[in-house]
């Protein structure tokens, strides 16, 4: 029997995180009789005094946000991690080890209205979006390690509110995913000589069947190892090791190329669509003055949906206990991303 990926299951190996994920697209037409989601349409607001992220609203901490005109950085009010936390003290036992954690969290507002959507955004807006992310990004990688930016889009990613924001967690330490990607960079760079992701885009570059989008300066692509349905990851095209290292036409671009994407995610299934998302770059704060040569800045987008907006993937069962499984092949995803028109659905 010839192999076809789409037919046959098979396993992926995922160099990023140095591990495997099974293919079985076969799946895709069992029927569903699950769970099925809400699709949050329910409309929002332009402006809600009620709301906290709104210009001019009250914060849980009494302080009052800024009237705001485009983006607004605040510290959150319930940080996961404070700068002056003490240190639990010295471990002593292996199998009860802990370590001391410091840190910021910031929250920041991407846009004055609660009923906008980066996808919607115009594309200077989110050029204004990315250059104050590469603010925070410097700002606090002066002290911090690792800056992590995320964007948790819609309340099946536990979005806690309608209105356009992301985070930002900055540690003393390099959190699990940093950690791992930090050694499987090295490792790669060590042994074949060229930055992973580097050599990677350009691959991908050049086979096309997984790219969903490019540009002058950008690749979006599905990776060949992605496990949720959906996921990508965007890539620079030049060997980029932070955000803060990109050029004013390279972030104008990304401005672009993130509309485009967007808008193709919302386009799938007609719906503002959901996901996780953030930034990855070489380590800060101390690594700012070593080699980081082996590290490229990409961003991961994950989605959770898989068949329509109401639809999801679980990453239980199997998945918990053995290893991710997907059920559509990469290829199959980005050809279905890629085909999508880049005008908004609701324009
Ligand atoms: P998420 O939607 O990703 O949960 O982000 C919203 C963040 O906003 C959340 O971390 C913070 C929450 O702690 N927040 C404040 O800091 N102050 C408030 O008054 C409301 C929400
Ligand atoms: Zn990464």
């Amino acid at each position: 029997m010839e192999f076809d990926p789409k037919e046959h299951q098979h396993l992926r190996y995922n160099p990023l995180r140095d591990e495997w994920v099974l293919v079985s697209a076969h799946r895709m037409g069992r029927p569903w009789r699950g769970q099925l989601e809400g699709t949050g349409e329910d409309p929002v607001p332009r402006h809600d005094p009620a709301n906290p992220l709104c210009p001019g609203s009250r914060r849980a901490n009494g302080q009052v946000n800024e009237d705001y005109m485009n983006t607004y950085v605040f510290d959150n009010d319930f940080p996961a991690l404070q700068p002056d936390a003490p240190d639990p003290g010295p471990n002593d036992h292996p199998l009860f080890k802990t370590a001391v954690a410091r840190g910021m969290c910031k929250v920041m507002c991407f846009h004055p209205w609660s009923d906008i959507t980066l996808p919607l955004m115009e594309v200077a807006e989110i050029r204004a979006v990315i250059d104050r992310w590469t603010e925070i990004m410097s700002e606090l990688g002066q002290t911090y390690q690792w800056v992590q930016i995320f964007e948790n889009k819609g309340a099946m990613m536990g979005c806690s509110n309608p209105h356009p924001h992301c985070q930002v967690w900055a540690s003393s330490f390099l959190p699990k995913e940093a950690q791992t990607e930090d050694k499987t960079q090295l490792d790669y760079f060590q042994a074949h000589g060229v930055p992973m992701l580097l050599q990677y885009g350009e691959m991908e570059s050049q086979k096309q069947e997984r790219v969903v989008v490019e540009n002058e300066h950008w690749l979006m692509i599905i990776p060949f190892w992605a496990t949720w349905p959906f996921q990508t990851l965007l890539l620079p095209r030049r060997h980029v090791l932070r955000l803060t290292d990109l050029t004013s036409h390279e972030r104008d671009s990304l401005a672009v190329i993130m509309k485009t994407l967007l808008t193709k995610y919302d386009n799938l299934f007609e719906t503002s669509f959901p996901y996780s998302m953030g930034w990855h770059g070489a380590p800060m704060a101390e690594n700012l003055c070593k080699d980081c040569s082996h590290w490229q800045l990409h961003a991961h987008y994950y989605p959770p949906l898989l068949r329509s907006a109401m639809v999801r993937k679980f990453m239980v069962g199997y998945e918990m206990l053995a290893q991710p499984q997907r059920d559509l092949t990469p290829e199959q995803a980005a050809e279905r991303l890629r085909n999508l028109p880049e005008k908004h659905y609701k324009l």
